[in-house]
């Protein structure tokens, strides 16, 4: 496979691709976004997403098989608008979708689908996770088979307005030099319907061991979190959003904390950054987005596979957001 990052599909647009290997394949969970009309605000209104397809391919230079809807918004009965970043974990032959959408007061929670089949169709909870909230939730499952999810995503994702661990309808205004807002991680329960476990911060350390700042913008958390182990060691990777990087941070168990490392990806044409990391036959691989096929519309992306270059000691080559195909 060539170095250049590959759009996968231009039927549709697709974005924030996570990526598993279910039964020997690769298995892609994307949004699927749309033009709905709905103007670009600061909250991401314009990402008005209603539905999930699920992709899948055997060879990631080969052929990308589109399964059709696989969860749609009118048969979730708590959801209302703004279908975000997905993703699904498999226990037991059974595979969870989990998904983030606005309920009729405009707050984001979590929900589960589940189906006998990475592709669905996905059957929907009546009612989202308790206690879930933010968006962009990702799973992980460590090698003992324990089922990790982190999520989250401040601004539009409204993690800043959970200050108090509930729902508050203003935001936590930090200073600069505060400790910036973290991502949540908490294992699922054993039924994978719910949280497991009390939702814990994701912290993230400069090399000084000092929490990163508010203010660390090139550095600190924003959305799209996604964990992969690599020789044993944990690696935690975010977008760091208004300022389009996606970013690593090294720690030696699921919950962390985790140290900076570096860049994974410059940024990308569109606002937005998001990605997964996985490992496919021996080799890795990065899953990303664009809206280079839209012609520079944000909310209009496309999903993008590329190598990516991880090496013994786990650090990642960083990947060129701009490359052409
Ligand atoms: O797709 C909607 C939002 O855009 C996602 O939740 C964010 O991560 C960003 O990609």
């Amino acid at each position: 496979m060539s170095k250049k990052p590959r759009h996968l599909i231009k039927s549709i647009y697709t974005a924030d691709p996570r990526a598993h290997v279910y039964e020997g394949k690769l298995y892609i969970f994307p949004s699927h976004d749309i033009e709905s009309g709905v103007p670009q605000d600061d909250l991401g209104s314009h990402f008005d997403m209603k539905d999930y397809h699920v992709y899948s391919m055997e060879d990631p230079d080969g052929q990308v098989v589109d399964h059709g809807v696989a969860l749609d918004i009118k048969n979730v009965p708590w959801a209302v608008k703004q279908m975000w970043s997905n993703d699904v974990a498999c226990k037991d032959g059974k595979y969870y979708m989990y998904f983030p959408a606005k309920d009729e007061k405009g707050i984001f929670h979590i929900g589960v689908a589940v189906a006998d089949k990475a592709e669905g169709p996905y059957k929907p909870m009546p009612e989202p996770m308790k206690g879930s909230f933010s968006i962009d939730i990702s799973t992980f499952q460590e090698d003992d088979g324990t089922h990790y999810a982190y999520w989250g995503g401040i601004w539009g994702g409204q993690l800043q307005r959970y200050k108090t661990g509930k729902y508050e309808d203003n935001d936590d205004m930090r200073k600069p030099e505060e400790p910036a807002i973290c991502a949540k991680v908490a294992k699922l329960s054993d039924d994978m319907l719910e949280f497991g476990e009390e939702p814990r911060d994701v912290v993230i350390l400069d090399a000084y061991g000092e929490p990163l700042k508010t203010e660390d913008e090139n550095r600190r958390f924003f959305e799209a979190p996604w964990m992969h182990k690599f020789n044993g060691k944990y690696y935690f990777s975010y977008s760091t959003g208004n300022t389009h990087l996606l970013c690593y941070a090294e720690g030696d168990n699921p919950y962390g904390p985790f140290t900076y490392k570096g860049v994974i990806m410059t940024p990308v044409v569109g606002w937005t950054t998001h990605h997964s990391i996985v490992e496919y036959k021996g080799k890795w691989y990065l899953f990303h987005h664009d809206s280079k096929v839209s012609g520079g519309k944000t909310w209009l992306r496309s999903m993008k596979v590329i190598d990516l270059n991880i090496r013994e000691d786990g650090t990642i080559e960083t990947v060129d957001g701009n490359a052409d195909e």
